[in-house]
């Protein structure tokens, strides 16, 4: 046996075994595994040198370095698979994600004051028997003015009212044209809500946009007179504002309908004591009625002498400012959540 072959591979597994232990990751140890076990490596010349020992010396010399090579293989892939475990241990601490955490809030939305409005008062009407229709927001000027009796030189067509897309094509300025179409498409009785948003050319101010919405309502049937306009109207709004309201009917004007009547609201922030907001009357202006003019229920093909309706048109910016005390229209059409969120739960 060679003199001080096996101290020195012992040296060198004592080497290495100390280089394992400070090895920080796998590209130290794999430096560690070419300088020993490398085709340089101190392990490598070891058994090159096994050539200059008596010929009787090499079998045993051979297979001492055997033992050590494999030994050391061994050892240096014990070390790389202890080291890649505390890496991936180390990595899904520090990627950990805590699963108990409370998740991040994503607020509900709230309903629009105006569609609270319009579904109330859309219910109502429901519950009275009144089916739900709706129409295209640019209109012929027929169906917006002429079948509502509307002539050409009425107040109402005039441009600074009216939104005109062509010659001919409106945007509606309200939604009785839906009516109008109604009639054309089905006989009495009809009994029908309109809701819808409707245009007029004005100047935004606090009781003026130029796009706002509307619930109009007709009842065309044999017999209905003023009475039965007073009966639903008279529940409509006691349903809406409150039982205890105060309501009038006052006469007014209206192409479309004769006779004509405005409802008012005794008013809702001074009980009829004079205030601000009713401009001292004691009275709010809530919406328009009346009996069909006998020449729209002609022009859709109705006969007049048989059978008569009543219709009114409600303004819901109107209905939303008055049941929540809104003071500005522009209000409903900001979207500032500060505003908006103030109807979570109506
Ligand atoms: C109002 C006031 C009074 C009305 C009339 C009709 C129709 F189509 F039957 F002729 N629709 N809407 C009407 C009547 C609307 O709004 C203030």
């Amino acid at each position: 046996m060679s003199s001080g072959l096996s101290e020195r591979l012992e040296a060198i597994q004592r080497e290495v075994a100390r280089e394992l232990e400070r090895a920080a990751d796998l590209s130290e140890i794999e430096a560690i595994r070419v300088r020993t076990l490398g085709r340089k490596g101190l392990l490598t010349t070891e058994a090159k040198s096994i050539g200059k020992l008596a010929a009787e010396d090499r079998p045993a010399a051979g297979d001492l370095i055997n033992q050590f090579k494999s030994e050391l293989e061994s050892t240096i892939a014990e070390r790389e698979r202890a080291l890649g475990e505390s890496v991936l241990a180390r990595r899904l601490q520090a990627e950990a994600e805590d699963v108990t955490l409370p998740g991040r809030r994503r607020g509900l939305g709230t309903r629009h004051p105006l569609t609270i409005v319009t579904e109330d008062l859309l219910a109502i009407f429901r519950r009275m028997g009144f089916d739900v229709a709706r129409g295209p927001e640019v209109e012929t000027t027929w169906y917006n003015f002429e079948a509502l009796n509307i002539p050409e030189g009425h107040p109402a067509r005039e441009e600074m009212d009216t939104i005109y897309v062509s010659d001919e094509l409106v945007l509606r300025t309200h939604t009785s044209p839906i009516q109008i179409r109604t009639m054309e498409e089905q006989p009495p009785p009809v009994r029908v809500v309109c809701p819808g948003r409707v245009f007029r050319s004005d100047t935004p101010d606090a009781s003026h946009s130029p796009y706002f919405h509307q619930i109009e309502g007709l009842w065309v049937e044999e017999g209905i007179a003023m009475s039965h306009l007073k009966w639903a109207l008279t529940e409509y709004a006691r349903e809406f504002f409150g039982s205890d309201v105060e309501l009038r009917f006052r006469p007014s004007y209206f192409p479309f309908t004769e006779p004509s009547a405005e409802l008012d609201l005794g008013c809702l922030f001074c009980a009829g004591e004079g205030c601000r907001v009713c401009k001292q009357t004691g009275w709010l202006e809530l919406l328009g009625c009346g009996m069909v003019h006998p020449a729209v229920l002609e022009g859709v093909g109705y006969d007049s002498e048989r059978y008569t309706g009543f219709a009114w048109g409600i303004g819901i910016e109107r209905h939303a400012m008055l049941k929540y005390g809104v003071p500005d229209i522009r209000m409903f059409f900001e979207n500032d959540l500060r505003f908006l969120q103030q109807f979570v739960g109506r």
